[in-house]
């Protein structure tokens, strides 16, 4: 039995605030019906059984919990809910709305190869299980602020990117590293939507893949990272908008040529490579100078690089002058 209550902070969600709402009326008017649907209706209660069954099996379970790093921790904000930040998300791939974690029960995520290429010393393969075994695993609690205003606080678990940049040691002209989601049309049903730039794809300078703050996500609230949050295998970029976090990624390629992403290739205008979080740059269609928090509904003030300015703001210095907002957006 599907007991539905709407959460206080889904109330905002209208087409004006939704990444993908720029898109055409068809788009819109099924996002509408879904929201509706959505409201008539709330969380399955089964789902936790079916999550945790499926961490059961995962072969990486053993691993967790793994220590936390004191240095990343959210003193002043509630978590968020397990509950809410697993079943509330962003996969495009499975759906353009936030209820996809059934349908993205589908994804196989073992086996699960990474790709490591492009100007790398040599190319390589890795099997996730490989992978998690080289790296040293640690939590970390993070903010995570969309672009469409929900913002969260979850302990993640994975590594600091720069641990994989070490194992791929690239050539001293890579100045990117370009990201790619699985792209598998047999589990994600919006695949067929060929209109769509697939792979989901995003990028970031080597600087920032290097930053301690970038971290390769495992996990999260203790255990394997759920299918719908980007398991096996996602990125946390959290001064950055939420959309810059790529999922289930299948491939690193360092490059010196700037990435294209999924939503740059979209709209441009309105998503852009850097996408730093800044409460004084409004997104084209909405303010950003505040965000509403999962769980408790707090509607507070978003902070330039989402509050992470210490540990980020010197990787921009002196770029203001040819990007502009561009920096922010
Ligand atoms: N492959 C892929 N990665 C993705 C997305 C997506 O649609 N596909 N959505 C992004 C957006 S817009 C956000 S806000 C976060 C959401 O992560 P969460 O569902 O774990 O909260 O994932 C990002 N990563
Ligand atoms: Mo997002």
């Amino acid at each position: 039995m599907l007991i539905k209550v709407k959460k206080g902070w889904e109330l905002p969600e209208s087409a004006a605030m939704d990444e993908g709402a720029y898109r055409n009326r068809r788009d819109i008017l099924r996002q509408l019906s879904l929201a509706g649907f959505l409201a008539g209706t709330t969380l399955a209660t089964g789902i936790g059984g079916r999550m945790a069954r499926a961490a059961e099996t995962d072969p990486s379970a053993d691993l967790y919990p793994v220590p936390a790093n004191s240095l990343y921790q959210v003193p002043e904000r509630p978590l968020t809910a397990e509950s809410d930040a697993t079943t509330y998300n962003n996969f495009y791939e499975f759906g353009s709305h936030k209820r996809i974690y059934e349908d993205a029960q589908a994804l196989k995520i073992r086996p699960w190869d990474v790709v490591i290429d492009g100007m790398v010393e040599s190319p390589m393969t890795l099997d996730i299980d490989t992978l998690l075994r080289k790296v040293q695993l640690e939590e970390r609690v993070y903010r995570h602020r969309c672009v469409e205003r929900w913002a969260m606080t979850v302990p993640w678990s994975g590594f600091p990117m720069s641990q994989l940049v070490d194992i791929a040691k690239p050539l001293s002209g890579a100045k990117y590293v370009k990201m790619q989601t699985l792209a598998d049309e047999e589990t994600m049903p919006n695949l067929s939507a060929s209109w769509y730039p697939w792979p989901y794809t995003e990028g970031v300078t080597m600087a920032e893949a290097t930053n301690d703050l970038t971290f390769l996500v495992t996990g999260l609230y203790g255990k394997p990272v759920p299918k719908q949050n980007g398991a096996p295998l996602r990125l946390a970029l959290p001064w950055k908008y939420g959309f810059k976090s790529v999922k289930s990624i299948v491939r690193f390629t360092f490059t010196d040529e700037r990435p294209v992403s999924y939503w740059e290739e979209l709209q441009a205008s309105e998503y852009g490579f850097w996408a730093n979080v800044n409460p004084d740059v409004p997104h084209p269609r909405w303010s950003q100078a505040e965000e509403q928090l999962l769980t408790s509904g707090d509607v507070v003030p978003t902070q330039i690089y989402n509050g992470y300015g210490e540990f980020v703001a010197h990787l921009y210095d002196g770029m203001q002058a040819e990007f502009g907002d561009r920096l922010f957006r």
